[in-house]
């Protein structure tokens, strides 16, 4: 079954960046489709309108719900199983690898990017009996839209396919993927060749074919550099 990845946004070029490389390969295969949709062609004035002044006042402008409505309507009538509509804000749930997981399980992801202070809360609302709507931030920092995100999160989603990447062992040997053992959570550093460069040498151990050294060695690499970089986890 073929993971289906709607995207609305105002800038379609934004996602231009996924025909490239490892994402743009898996597209040509037919491991995912995309399809990107402009907000504006939703909208039916002489100046394709999408946003306005927020009730309540207060700075910025927010997105109009009738476009929105028109645009998910009509992604949802394609009637796709169990489709998961996914508002990146960054007030949202974070993104995290189970996320991009779970996500990767799943048929049909809608991607709504809202730009300016957001979308109209009634969109959101109306969808949830429509469909699975999940509201995600990737990360705790304030971006100027939801394109970014989209790019991240389907980059993260669609290297999990299966197909997608050549070696299967890559993806579970990620850092982050759930399994490796607490404490262990980031990934140390990796050699290649030559074994001396500028005066450095590649670590001896990785040089020794002694493949349980090695994993020690690297498991305490992991340990060492989440207790430096993550001593909250
Ligand atoms: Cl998903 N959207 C925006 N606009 N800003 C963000 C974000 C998303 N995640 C972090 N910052």
């Amino acid at each position: 079954m073929t993971l289906r990845i709607d995207v609305i946004t105002v800038f379609p070029q934004y996602l231009t960046p996924l025909e490239l490389s490892l994402l743009g390969r898996a597209q040509e295969s037919g491991l995912y489709e995309l399809h990107v949709k402009d907000l504006r062609d939703h909208t039916h004035d002489r100046h394709r309108t999408v946003d306005d002044t927020p009730y309540g006042g207060g700075p910025g402008m927010v997105m109009r719900p009738e476009p929105w409505g028109e645009a998910l309507d009509q992604v949802l009538a394609r009637g796709e199983a169990e489709p998961v509509i996914i508002f990146p804000t960054p007030s949202g749930v974070p993104f995290t690898q189970a996320l991009a997981e779970e996500f990767a399980e799943r048929s049909h992801l809608v991607i709504a990017c809202g730009r300016y202070e957001g979308i109209d809360a009634r969109v959101a609302e109306h969808y949830r009996a429509l469909a699975e709507v999940r509201e995600v931030s990737i990360g705790d920092y304030v971006l100027a839209g939801g394109e970014a995100a989209a790019l991240v999160m389907i980059e993260a989603v669609v290297r999990l396919l299966p197909g997608v990447l050549g070696n299967s062992q890559s993806a579970s040997d990620d850092s982050f993927a759930p399994g490796r053992a607490p404490g262990t959570e980031l990934e140390g550093p990796n050699y290649t060749k030559p074994p001396s460069w500028r005066g450095m040498e590649v670590p001896e151990v990785l040089l020794s074919g002694d493949h349980a050294r090695i994993r020690s060695w690297r498991e305490e690499e992991s340990r060492v550099l989440t207790q430096q970089r993550r001593a909250e986890a």
